[in-house]
């Protein structure tokens, strides 16, 4: 029997969806999840990696931060690679934080488990997901699952469904101004059954482009390589992969890869993109729905994170103390957030990446700011603040 009424209609059972609905859940807040694929389709997407302390924090809070706990791995630090050597920033003594490695498959499957353990409602495949009357003060969603055409009313919908959903579509073009840039390069990820080559993830930054070693167990390890736009996945076999992973690596490095079969291989353009604002009357965007940023800096499950945080307190804030100050500040306080990793992600990525149209002079300046930045203590402290994440300020 799929519900008539809740008090919150979520959008999409990503781990931003699933974030507010259990912390929903928690203050005693009715909410439905409506998404459009299977979870075991939402499970097999492989994408972020590592968790900001304020994630984790935040993951606690919500209740399901056990496994994490168990299997995750807390990294102290990052390795920079370039000119043929690994330079280590030290995160834990530039700020006093380190980040968690923590695949966020993991974290939506413990999600997922805890909303299925509340009994909490998630329509997975559901069809032709349409948003309405979200201007006034009767929004619903009208949707077709099972076969039968439905109708599901609340007090909110929460826009969760990321960067190709609905929920963003739905605004009349008048409401909403978007910014975008599109870097000319993807990453060409691999996921393989093989230990990680360096007990921390290394960025790389070579004249072939750049790699990422990262890692998700001691036995499972992501990487990337930069790959021109438009590249397509059945010009990098295996064999591919690896040979210009390795180039890309300080020898060393290079030489402690194990390769092995990729379980899961897939192109991501790099784009950085913001909707502003944030919320539509009763309607608000929260995580990849309301903005993408290039994964260089490993912000976008983050920022969804983020997002969401500031979404519960304001919508707890709602339904307990009948006030709409929080939700008010809500698209305001998310976006000052986003811009800034938007600001450091892009940053980040102009360092380490190869652009076509870069002259030799740029090259130069690039490898004096990667310079500038192994060797000043107070250019490392920038990068490590940024990297482990600001405190929420809620
Ligand atoms: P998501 O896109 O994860 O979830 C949205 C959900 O809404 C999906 O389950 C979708 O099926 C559903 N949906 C869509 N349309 C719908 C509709 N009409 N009706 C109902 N449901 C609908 N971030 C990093 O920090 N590091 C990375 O390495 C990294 N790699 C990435 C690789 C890829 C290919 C992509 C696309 C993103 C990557 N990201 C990375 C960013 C990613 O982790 C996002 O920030 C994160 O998934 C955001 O979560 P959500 O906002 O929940 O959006
Ligand atoms: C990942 O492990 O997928 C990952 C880690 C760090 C990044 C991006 C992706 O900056």
């Amino acid at each position: 029997m799929n519900p008539r009424r809740t008090r919150v209609v979520i959008v999409g059972a990503g781990p931003a969806g699933l974030l507010l609905g259990q912390l929903l859940h928690e203050a005693g807040i009715d909410n439905v999840i409506v998404e459009r694929q299977s979870a075991q389709y939402v499970l097999g997407r492989i994408r972020a990696g590592v968790l900001e302390q304020t994630t984790v924090a935040l993951l606690e809070q919500a209740g399901v931060a056990t496994r994490l706990h168990a299997e995750g791995h807390v990294h102290d630090g990052i390795g920079l690679a370039f000119d043929e050597r690994l330079h280590r920033i030290d995160l834990r003594a530039l700020t006093g934080h380190g980040v968690t490695v923590y695949g966020q498959t993991e974290v939506t499957r413990d999600l997922m488990s805890a909303r299925a353990a509340a009994g909490c409602v998630t329509l997975y495949e559901a069809a032709h997901v349409s948003l309405h009357d979200f201007d006034g003060d009767h929004p619903f969603v009208r949707y077709t699952h099972e076969g039968s055409e439905h109708e599901l009313h609340g007090d909110f919908i929460a826009g969760c469904d990321g960067f190709h959903g609905v929920s963003r579509a739905s605004v009349p073009a008048h409401a909403i101004r978007c910014f975008e840039r599109v870097f000319p390069l993807g990453w060409l990820g691999v996921l393989a059954h093989v230990p990680p080559c360096n007990p921390e993830l290394v960025y790389a930054s070579h004249e072939r482009g750049f790699a990422l070693c990262s890692q998700r167990t001691p036995q499972l390890s992501r990487y990337y390589i930069q790959v021109p736009a438009g590249a397509q996945l059945g010009q990098w076999p295996d064999t591919a992969f690896w040979d210009e992973l390795r180039r890309r690596l300080p020898a060393d490095v290079a030489d402690a890869v194990t390769t092995g079969p990729a379980v899961e291989k897939s192109i991501t353009p790099l784009r950085g993109f913001v909707a502003e604002p944030m919320r539509f009357g009763r309607l608000l965007l929260a995580g990849d729905a309301a903005h993408i940023v290039p994964p260089t800096g490993a912000k976008g499950l983050n920022l969804a994170a983020s997002d969401v945080s500031y979404l519960a307190a304001g919508l707890c804030e709602y339904f307990g103390e009948h006030s709409s100050a929080a939700l008010n500040a809500y698209s305001s306080r998310c976006l000052q957030r986003v811009w800034g990793a938007l600001r450091f992600s892009c940053w980040l990525s102009g360092l380490l990446h190869r652009f076509p149209e870069a002259t030799p002079f740029d090259r130069r300046v690039q490898s004096a700011e990667l310079d500038h930045l192994v060797r000043s203590r107070a250019a490392s402290t920038v990068l490590a603040q940024s990297y482990v994440g600001l405190p929420l300020e809620i």
